[in-house]
């Protein structure tokens, strides 16, 4: 007997629009067909599938009810109404601009915008209550409400939320419930639910992707995407790693010396102005953006100029032989502890990244893989004696006096949050001995079971987890000659990332965590493939700071929506111009489960 079956897979929500495709199987094998008149679809799968629309991403942490009804509707009908004035309405003019940019990015036949289309109106009224908040902080309250209605031949998105950056992410959300769908009329047409409502705070407040522009560099184009990305993902932190020992491409106004010097060359650098407008740019989207000058090891190109201008050698180790010895990867160079003047050009270097990103509860120190080999070498060859019998002290005190002059950049106010990375001195007994609890926060980043975590938790630090076996989006070598293993042996594929839970399997108190971020190094990274490195794995990790969902705790396996709702936001970044990665062979796509 020939069995014939179909298998509904791709459609528009609506119970009576016709799926685009189905599967035609003949005795258990499949083809791919496209719905014409001549193929009728016995069998529908229910909307539980991919249904083309209504697939959100990260899924929110309280109550959601999405209806099964759609209508269509012209997003020149947006009307968009608040209750706030002042600054905050200034920002959420801009925020709808930006929703309504991704609304438009949907469409896949601009002719519809003429037509008719079932309604005349759609109402987005953002509700706020804390009229003042402009700039994201690590306490502030992102969570939102949204309830969307039609009634007498309107739409209403309500939505409510304490603050700014609750409405946005409420935004966000209502956009994820409109989808194209080209099976409208003749030429297809925007689709939004006629009812829904959802409820959602994220887990964790610090929810981060870091892109180091120092390897390679990254244009302002292709940074604007990775915002895009992240806003789409309720992502809230990006820390810029702007500077390294090959490059050093932020032109600061205090300090033209080093991009002048470090910069690969005058196009491969960031103006001021360019970076005051990325920061802008991401604000609008709910991210506050962290620069990073990572010192003092990761200091070598733009470092050069101290003799020639009568200030000494700020940094050191650049030529020293064999590299291994004096750093993770050549070309080295770390700061000179010794001469005074790397202090006082700090001190300029941090207000200046201060008054960039306007940025005054977070700071990045930077701090890792520093070479005391590098240091013991250099203090050998110095005039000057010393008596250090543990140069950790020396580290420690570097440390120390940068803070201060970070204290004094910020017009003598401490800042509240200084991130390091982890490291030997982040270890006991001298995390302790140099740096105050209450102020520091390690970025935990080294594998082999996450060893420092714990240990940092017990001692009142507060951690940020980017565990290098889990959260290290980069792959490659950034060394002339090859020893050990690439960066990214094994592979981090999405899965991986989307199952580190440390805070499980570790069983730590989450309270204690201010949150995640997933790094990129850039070795082998280039604008033209920042993105696919990027997306959609650090959409995964989105969902994992976001909503944290349970696993199972004895096999880590994924849920199956999980598939499903990732693939639907991964189309939504090619909408919105992101190129990411394939997640899976289409095929499974087409044969959910
Ligand atoms: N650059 C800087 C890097 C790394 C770090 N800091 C790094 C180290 C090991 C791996 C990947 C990246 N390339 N500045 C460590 C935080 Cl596996």
């Amino acid at each position: 007997t020939l069995v014939l079956t179909y298998k509904h897979v791709y459609s528009s929500n609506e119970k009576n629009r016709p799926p685009q495709w189905t599967w035609l199987c003949v005795n258990q094998r499949c083809e791919r067909h496209h719905v014409t008149e001549n193929v009728k679809i016995v069998s529908l799968n229910t909307c539980s599938m991919l249904c083309g629309s209504t697939q959100l991403w990260p899924q929110p942490t309280g109550p959601v009810t999405l209806g099964s009804k759609a209508i269509a509707f012209n997003p020149q009908s947006f009307q968009f109404e608040t209750n706030v004035n002042g600054a905050v309405r200034t920002l959420l003019s801009e925020a709808f601009s930006a929703f309504n940019e991704s609304v438009q990015s949907l469409m896949r036949n601009d002719d519809f915008v003429n037509q008719k289309t079932d309604f005349l109106k759609f109402i987005v009224r953002a509700t706020i209550k804390d009229s003042d908040v402009v700039r994201l902080k690590l306490s502030t309250d992102e969570s939102y409400s949204l309830i969307l209605k039609y009634r007498n031949g309107q739409s209403i998105a309500n939505i409510t939320a304490r603050t700014f950056f609750g409405v946005r992410h409420g935004l966000e959300t209502l956009s994820q419930l409109i989808w194209w769908d080209n099976y409208h009329g003749k030429n297809g047409a925007l689709k939004v639910l006629k009812g829904a409502t959802v409820e959602d705070a994220p887990i964790f407040s610090y929810r981060g992707l870091m892109v180091d522009t120092a390897r390679n560099f990254m244009s302002v184009e292709s940074l604007k995407r990775v915002l895009v990305g992240m806003a789409a993902s309720k992502l809230n932190v990006f820390h810029w790693h702007l500077s390294d020992s090959q490059s050093f491409p932020m032109i600061l106004p205090n300090v033209p010396q080093l991009a002048k010097t470090g910069s690969y060359s005058p196009q491969e650098t960031y103006s001021s102005e360019e970076v005051k407008a990325l920061v802008e740019f991401a604000r609008i989207r709910g991210i506050r953006v962290v620069l990073e000058v990572d010192v003092p090891a990761h200091a070598g190109n733009g470092w050069a100029w101290g003799p020639q201008e009568g200030l000494g050698e700020l940094a050191v180790c650049i030529n020293e032989r064999p590299w291994s010895l004096y750093c993770g990867e050549p070309p080295c160079g770390q700061l000179n502890p010794e001469n005074p003047n790397v202090y006082d050009i700090l001190q300029k270097i941090y207000r200046d990244l201060i008054e960039l990103s306007g940025e005054k509860e977070i700071f990045h120190l930077g701090g890792d893989e520093v070479s005391l080999e590098c240091w013991a070498q250099h203090l050998q060859k110095s005039s000057t004696p010393n008596n250090y019998t543990d140069l950790h002290d020396l580290w420690g005190e570097f440390t120390v006096k940068a803070l201060m002059r970070l204290q004094q950049a910020n017009g003598g106010e401490r800042i509240p949050h200084v991130i390091l990375w982890s490291s030997k001195l982040t270890k006991r007994p001298y995390l302790s001995k140099f740096l105050d609890k209450n102020q520091v926060t390690v970025q935990s980043w080294g594998a082999s079971q996450w060893a420092d975590t714990p240990d940092l938790i017990a001692d009142g630090y507060k951690v940020l987890v980017s565990h290098v076996d889990a959260w290290y989006l980069d792959c490659g070598f950034g060394r002339w000659r090859e020893t050990g293993d690439a960066a990214c042996d094994p592979y981090r594929p999405w899965q991986t990332i989307y199952n580190h839970r440390p805070w499980q399997q570790l069983r730590l108190d989450k309270k204690k965590i201010v949150g995640g971020e997933a790094c990129l190094w850039t070795e082998q990274v280039s604008e033209w493939n920042l993105d696919s490195r990027l997306w959609p794995r650090a959409a995964a990790l989105a969902e994992r700071l976001w909503t944290d969902p349970q696993l199972d705790t004895t096999t880590y396996i994924i849920l199956e929506d999980v598939y499903t709702r990732l693939t639907t936001h991964r189309e939504r970044l090619i909408s919105r111009g992101l190129k990411p990665e394939a997640m899976w062979p289409s095929y499974c796509t087409q044969n959910p489960g």
